[in-house]
């Protein structure tokens, strides 16, 4: 996307995002080293067999009852289609004004407020919620994972599309359920859970899972953080805004 350039999602069709939405491209520190799309960031193809690596985000959406918010990938998603996952996930961009590109400022105080205004603005444009009903301030940033996965369960070994990212884990709990109205083109399903019914459900035959949501759910929100949030405990403890996740 150029810079200055007004993002519309809505009207533009999921071959026109992969061109002009604008990700940023980083060593393997977080550092920002550019930018570019989405299409040439995810491309696994020989000479950049793990795509380019690029910031992300992946959002966890909690009802007062802790139940989560999951939703099942469009047919129409080029990567990653039809695969189940958590409840927003997708990339802060170059070109907004608030910017949504986090300096390292931005994360030493754990406030990476370009990555919650893009986790707004894709809320909103994913699943219909408002951005009323998911304020900045609601949103806690947990921790960074480093991971890169090719989407072979689509597109088969050989895939071209994949993921290879830094992405950052934001939790929002609200105590009312959202208005929600999702975009098809977007998202085909949705569904809230509990920690046991994602159990049960991750068993169920025939259902796919994205490969970064299989690693969350493992490594972290099953076994920790799942079981902190609203306790006294609360998931505050496993903040961790140093610490980069390889996998
Ligand atoms: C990319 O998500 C981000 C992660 C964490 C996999 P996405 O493919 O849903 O992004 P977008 O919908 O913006 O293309
Ligand atoms: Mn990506």
């Amino acid at each position: 996307m150029a810079a200055g350039a007004q993002w519309d999602g809505n009207s533009m069709t999921q071959d026109e995002m992969m061109i002009k939405d604008q990700v940023i491209v980083l060593d393997d520190d977080d550092n920002i080293i550019g930018q570019g799309s989405k299409w040439e960031t995810h491309r696994f193809v020989p000479g950049q067999p793990r795509g380019i690596l690029h910031r992300a985000f992946s959002v966890f959406l909690f009802n007062g009852e802790g139940k989560l918010l999951l939703q099942q990938r469009a047919a129409e998603k080029i990567t990653f289609p039809n695969v189940w996952t958590n409840t927003c996930c997708s990339h802060p961009l170059t070109g907004f004004t608030p910017t949504e590109v986090d300096r390292p400022e931005d994360l030493a105080d754990g406030s990476v407020m370009g990555v919650k205004r893009a986790a707004v603005r894709k809320l909103d444009h994913e699943l219909g919620i408002p951005a009323e009903a998911v304020p900045l301030s609601a949103f806690k940033f947990l921790t960074r994972l480093h991971y890169y996965a090719a989407d072979i369960v689509t597109h088969g070994k050989h895939s071209p599309w994949g993921e290879h990212e830094i992405d950052y884990i934001l939790f929002i709990q609200l105590s009312a359920e959202p208005a929600m109205k999702a975009n098809p083109e977007e998202v085909s399903d949705t569904r809230w859970v509990s920690a046991e019914e994602l159990v049960a459900m991750m068993k169920e035959p025939g259902l796919l899972w994205s490969p970064w949501f299989r690693i969350i759910a493992e490594r972290w929100l099953l076994p920790l953080w799942w079981k902190d949030l609203g306790a006294t405990l609360s998931t505050d403890v496993h903040v961790d805004t140093k610490q980069i996740n390889r996998f």
